[in-house]
């Protein structure tokens, strides 16, 4: 068994030393949500359950279409991705699972990775495709699309691609496969609307048609970028009618930075749900076009009333509710883990205080078209501050009171920069 990143004893050390604090801090809100009818450890047990997955990607610097800036030590390989994730998972509790894109993790033995990964307190989440970059190993070309390619040799290129995906998904023990393309115009009439969503949804067929049994296919959508003027697979209308086309094993990926600037997110959660297409969420968040910031950065708001919708969805029919969440960021000014740190932290935080509104004054207020009443239920577990719960549950599953802090003084970037060999510069994501 591989030795977990970092050192127990540190980790209990720290602890020991800001729980009289934090104590101090739970019992206090613990009160304050008992005048509300709430017991905090109720809250604190419901969060416990609660996981979001990791991106392998999201653990090296990410870099935008200009450049990338490498630090010392940051992880260039799936070993050290996976380690990198560990120490997330090591501090945070709530980050189990990584979610491998390829062929950018490929290795040669996975039934190996898996097991390297258990070692490290870790399982997979969904596995990802990528057919929106040439790989120096392929025949044919994506620069003109992949699945939606008008060259048939091109489609079958990618199809072979994903289901390549799904086997190694299948000894990886990942129950999903998440399909994004790229694939779009940069100008009008370079396309036919119709012709290549056709053909989108015939190849995404052959995709599903090799879906084992119990494996979901989450189609995501993206506005625009790379293609900026029309894309095939770009809002979550498109998305919903191709999973419905695909089969129950289709369901349709929000990725919260993937949409137009003053789109109501939450509201085509409800409605993804209504259907049965909620399959699933890539948490960042997003200011102008961009789809990669850290979740909660910009607008927390947001992410609330997103999570407000998934507490919904799931009290209105429990059976049918599993969304995947994963985190999909790229870091670009910040040490990865620290970012993965903060985001784990506000993705939670998110949930919690959805989970703190008083949902039979939401819903009286509601019936009874009390709007103010309305809003304030939702503003009332806005404004209070969670995070003493979310440090209690993090301490009491073995992570660190304050995760950055103990991060930090892991000295792990320092200890990695001595060890690990030097990333390259070039600009994109790996
Ligand atoms: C895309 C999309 C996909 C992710 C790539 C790296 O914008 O969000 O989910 O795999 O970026
Ligand atoms: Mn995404
Ligand atoms: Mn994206």
């Amino acid at each position: 068994m591989a030795e977990l990143p970092l050192s127990a004893d540190q980790i209990a050390a720290h602890n020991a030393a800001r729980l009289p604090a934090l104590q101090d801090e739970y019992e206090s809100l613990g009160r304050q949500l008992d005048r509300r009818g709430i017991t905090i450890d109720t809250i604190k047990r419901r969060i416990t359950s609660f996981s979001v997955a990791l991106p392998t990607w999201g653990s090296g610097t990410g870099g935008t279409r200009f450049a990338k800036f490498p630090i010392p030590g940051e992880p260039t390989n799936i070993h050290e991705k996976l380690e990198d994730c560990a120490v997330v998972q090591q501090i945070t509790r709530v980050t189990p699972r990584v979610s491998p894109h390829f062929p950018w993790d490929i290795t040669d033995d996975y039934d190996g990775l898996r097991k390297e990964a258990e070692s490290l307190g870790l399982g997979f989440d969904a596995v990802n495709s990528n057919t929106f970059q040439d790989q120096a190993s392929q025949n044919r070309s994506y620069r003109h699309g992949s699945l939606t390619a008008t060259d048939a040799d091109v489609r079958a290129q990618a199809v072979e691609h994903n289901l390549k995906c799904i086997e190694i998904g299948r000894a990886l023990g990942s129950k999903a496969i998440t399909v994004w393309i790229g694939d779009g115009t940069n100008f009008p009439g370079q396309q036919d609307f119709a012709a290549s969503l056709d053909r989108y949804l015939s190849t995404a067929a052959e995709i599903y048609r090799g879906l084992p049994d119990d494996w979901r296919m989450l189609l995501e959508h993206k506005l625009y970028e790379p293609a900026f003027y029309s894309t095939v697979i770009s809002d979550w209308g498109t998305s919903i009618l191709a999973a419905q086309e695909l089969g129950p094993k289709a369901q349709c990926l929000v990725d919260l930075g993937h949409h137009a600037p003053t789109v109501n997110i939450e509201q085509i959660v409800a409605r993804l749900h209504r259907f049965g297409k909620l399959g699933g969420f890539h948490f960042n968040d997003s200011k102008y076009g961009d789809d990669d910031l850290d979740s909660g950065s910009i607008n927390p708001h947001q992410l609330f009333l997103v999570f407000n919708e998934l507490v919904e969805a799931e009290r209105r029919r429990p059976d049918d509710f599993r969304p995947a969440y994963m985190i999909d960021q790229s870091h670009n000014v910040t040490d990865p883990i620290e970012s993965m740190l903060s985001s784990a932290e506000a993705i939670v935080a998110a949930y919690s205080k959805a989970l703190l509104i008083d949902r039979d004054a939401l819903h009286a207020a509601q019936d009874g078209n009390d709007v103010m009443m309305a809003f304030q239920a939702l503003r009332r577990a806005y404004r209070l501050d969670v995070s003493p719960i979310l440090a209690m549950a993090r301490m009491e599953a073995g992570g660190a009171i304050e995760p950055i802090e103990l991060y930090r003084d892991s000295q792990w970037r320092d200890r990695k920069a001595q060890e690990r060999k030097p990333a390259t510069g070039a600009a994109g994501i790996v």
